[in-house]
C-alpha cells in the first residue's frame, strides 16, 4: 500500500523461511569486533535502539569504514546478496525504474526491546537519493511517517509487523520518520526472537 508518493508499504514480504535466515545472519553480525553497539549522540545522550552496521559505519551524523564509536574495528563487508534482496525490493514496491543506479552498500540493523523507540528523525547522511529499503523482524511496532517539513504532524502511524517490507524513494525519501512504540511479545513465536530487528539498506553515494 503507498503511505505517500514513493512510500510503499509491503506486509509479509518476507516468508517465515528468509525471516529466520535473515535473523540468523543478524546474530552473526552482531557478534564483535564491530558487532551490536549503544549509539552515543553527541549531546550525551543513547539512543534505545542498538545497532550494528555493514559496508559503512553509521555513527551521529556520518558515516566512516570502522566502528570509530564502538570497538574501532573495520566494518563488515556488506554482502552481495543482500544488495539483490534490496533491489528485487525496490522493483516489487516501486517498479524497475526506481532501480538506483549505484549498488546498495549500507545496512543499518537496528535492535529495539520493549522500551526501545526511534525519535523523528530524517535519513540525511547518505550522499545519494536512492529509495532506502526497511525491513522489519519479531515484535510489531507503530512505525511513524512524517512529512518532509517539520518533525510533527501531520503523520501516518503504521503498523510494522515481522516479515513487514517498506520502501521509501522519490519525495518520501527525506520525511521525517521514528518508531514510537514497540509491542512486546507480539513477534511470530517460530521466529525465536524477544524483541524487534530493522534492517534498512541504503546507497551511500561515497
Ligand atoms: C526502523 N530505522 O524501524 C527505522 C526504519 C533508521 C530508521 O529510521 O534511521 O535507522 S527506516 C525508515 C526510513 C528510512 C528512510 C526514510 C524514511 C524512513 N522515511 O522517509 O520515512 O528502525
Ligand atoms: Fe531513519
Amino acid at each position: 500500500a503507498q503511505v505517500a508518493p514513493g512510500a510503499v508499504h509491503v506486509p509479509d514480504w518476507l516468508d517465515a523461511e528468509r525471516q529466520r535466515d535473515l535473523l540468523a545472519a543478524c546474530r552473526e553480525w552482531a557478534r564483535p569486533p564491530a558487532g551490536l553497539r549503544t549509539v552515543r549522540t553527541p549531546g550525551g545522550g543513547t539512543m534505545t535502539a542498538r545497532q550494528v552496521c555493514l559496508g559503512w559505519h553509521w555513527h551521529p551524523y556520518a558515516y566512516a569504514r570502522t566502528a570509530v564509536d564502538g570497538d574501532g574495528a573495520p566494518v563488515k563487508p556488506f554482502p552481495a546478496w543482500l544488495g539483490e534482496l534490496g533491489r528485487r525490493a525496490v522493483a516489487e514496491a516501486l517498479g524497475p525504474r526506481a532501480a538506483p543506479t549505484g549498488p546498495y552498500d549500507i545496512a543499518l540493523i537496528n535492535f529495539y526491546d520493549g522500551d526501545a523507540r526511534m525519535g523523528m528523525h530524517r535519513d540525511s547522511d547518505e550522499r545519494a537519493d536512492a529509495p532506502v529499503v526497511s525491513l522489519s523482524l519479531g515484535d510489531r511496532c507503530v512505525f511513524r511517517f512524517g512529512n518532509t517539513r517539520t518533525r510533527t504532524a501531520p503523520y501516518t502511524d503504521v503498523e510494522l509487523r515481522s516479515g513487514d517490507l517498506f520502501v521509501f524513494g522519490g519525495p518520501s525519501r527525506l520525511a521525517y520518520h521514528g518508531v514510537p512504540r514497540v509491542h512486546p511479545g507480539t513477534a511470530p513465536p517460530w521466529l525465536g526472537l524477544a524483541g524487534r530487528l530493522n534492517i534498512t539498506l541504503r546507497v551511500s553515494g561515497l
